[in-house]
């Protein structure tokens, strides 16, 4: 643990080196954890001063790339220049299998308007429709939704009166998103506005019957199989589940969310609209549960069967998590050795900073920085803040939906006692952030910039940095260890215990890579020139 007074002192002199204007806007995203100064408070989910090199993506992103792009079932058709389209195909590695039954599983496609300069010159409409047959024609896909690119909010093209026409026309399902990469200020508006078009036009539209035990997994998305092993241990206990939103998803399956009877939040930055409506309109609760790490994972596994109250489900629960535990610990040991007292900077998205601390300590491991590209205060700070926080230009901008109950459909669960008795153990219906889960001395960084990044990993020199494709070679040349975080380099599942083994090794084996004592930064071993500015005097 750093000494958390040591720290201040020294992000006072990192922060120090901006002028007054920059120091001014960034000063309120870092800080040092200090359970003394508890509650603290960050300033997040706004603009990026321009002229800084930012790590986050954009609305269409979020929209297509995160949430709408991994569900199988349906034509996620981009709407825009090739590259959009093109670079937001699997990169980030959802993997998905085809549904039984169907012969199809779109994701092995990339769909695109592949928009030219006359396009936006002349509008892109046409093309969109044509675009449109086409996919109907060749692919007969049950639905398709439109992502909107930049230039098509620029040029003004209508995608949601096209999506009209198409389903008069063919008698497709067509849902328009307008996600615009410049919406919102990251890929969290595109959470928002994904969310929002599944909640109003596929979820509670199906008439599948109840099954028992069923539940919704809510921000999964089977980054390298992920949500697969997720899967395995839940059905092997018993649960049925309706759908995941959205890895290995499914759009027909997503019909049917409304029927469960408790919704697991993962990712709580990129569903936890869902999560709410459907406890607004069906009073489903939800829980936060994290199966990143094996200690996380026996929680989460334990809090839900605990919601359920149901001898079996704990049994069954017990029964798994011992022949689990048994099967991986000595595995983990011989890595534990390698990684034991080693440090990590995390820098993710906007959840996983958060979610894969655990694992990190499962190894040995300790977190000195901690920050996220998009989180909102809420990730980091926990729900409670959610009605302090105020609204700007840009989250104004995104539909903001509220629901009422329905009269027919809407059950309590639990009742008061029960509910407030769960409170205690889980979150329910609740997210505590990342804030306080941190130790003192321990940075949380928001939104960070390439100066940032290299000061404190000067300051902090961690033998490891977890984040993504974008600081991987910079860290690199640092040389240090750089482990991606979001796409997981070619490997994984890291969830549950089995990818908590996998974790390890693929740490170990980065960790003691001959290639680092071939790498050293010059700021390692050489004095950095300080540059000047010197008045000429003619
Ligand atoms: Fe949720 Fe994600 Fe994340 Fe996210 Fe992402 Fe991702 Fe991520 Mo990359 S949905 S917020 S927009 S956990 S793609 S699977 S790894 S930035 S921390």
């Amino acid at each position: 643990m750093n000494d958390k007074s040591l720290m201040k002192q020294e992000l006072g002199s990192i922060m120090g080196k901006y002028s007054a204007k920059t120091y001014k806007s960034r000063k309120g995203h870092v800080l040092v954890v200090d359970a003394d100064e508890a509650p603290q408070e960050i300033v997040a989910d706004c603009r990026t001063i321009p002229g800084i090199i930012t790590e986050r993506g954009c609305c269409y992103a979020g929209c297509k790339g995160v949430v709408v792009g991994p569900l199988k079932d349906t034509v996620a058709l981009t709407h825009g220049p090739i590259g959009c389209g093109y670079y937001s195909w699997l990169t980030r590695r959802n993997k998905a299998r085809k549904n039984e039954g169907d012969n199809y599983n779109f994701l092995a496609y990339c769909f695109s308007t592949d928009m030219q300069e006359s396009d936006i010159v002349f509008g892109g409409e046409k093309k969109l429709k044509e675009a449109i047959s086409e996919i109907v024609k060749i692919f007969k896909p049950k639905s398709i939704m439109i992502c909107s690119t930049c230039p098509v909010g620029l040029i003004g093209d209508d995608v949601h009166s096209v999506a009209k026409w198409a389903e008069k026309e063919f008698g497709v399902q067509t849902i328009a998103y307008s996600c615009e990469g410049y919406k919102g200020v990251s890929q969290s508006a595109g959470h928002h506005i994904a969310n929002n078009g599944l909640y109003k036009n596929i979820i509670g539209t199906g008439n599948a019957p109840k099954k028992e035990y069923s539940i919704n997994l809510l921000g999964e998305y089977n980054i390298g199989g992920d949500g697969w092993e997720i899967e395995r241990l839940l059905k092997t206990i018993g649960y049925h589940i309706i759908s995941i939103m959205s890895g290995d998803g499914s759009v027909e399956r997503l019909r049917n969310a409304h029927k469960a009877d408790l919704n697991l939040v993962q990712c709580h930055r990129s569903t936890n609209y869902n999560a709410e409506l459907l406890r607004q309109k069906y009073g489903t609760d939800w829980v936060k549960v994290n199966f990143l790490g094996i200690r996380s994972t026996i929680k989460s596994l334990r809090d839900i069967a605990l919601y359920f109250e149901d001898p079996k489900l704990i049994a069954k629960t017990e029964s798994l998590i011992a022949e689990e535990l048994a099967a991986v610990e000595p595995e983990i040991e011989k890595y534990k050795d390698i990684c034991k007292g080693k440090t990590v900077a995390l820098f993710v998205g906007g959840s996983r900073a958060n979610y894969f601390q655990g694992l990190f300590q499962e190894i040995g491991m300790e977190t000195v920085l901690a920050g996220f590209e998009f989180a909102h205060r809420d990730d980091y700070e926990g729900r409670e803040v959610i009605p302090s926080i105020k609204e700007n230009a840009d989250n104004k901008n995104i539909e903001n939906l509220v629901e009422q109950p329905d009269e027919k459909l809407y059950r309590i669960t639990l009742s008061k006692e029960k509910f407030e008795e769960l409170s205690k153990v889980m979150e329910l219906n609740y997210f505590k952030g990342m804030i306080k889960t941190m130790d003192d001395g321990s940075f949380v960084v928001d939104d960070i910039n390439h100066y940032e990044m290299e000061a404190f990993m000067k300051l902090l020199k961690p033998d490891l940095f977890g984040s993504g494709i974008k600081e991987k070679y910079v860290i690199h040349k640092m040389g240090v260890l750089s482990k991606q975080i979001h796409s997981y380099d070619y490997s994984g599942p890291f969830a549950g215990f089995r990818g908590a083994v996998i974790f390890a090794r693929d740490v170990a084996m980065g960790l003691t890579a001959p290639v680092w004592k071939l790498i050293k930064p010059k700021w390692k071993t050489e004095a950095m020139i300080q540059g000047g500015y010197v008045q000429e005097v003619s």
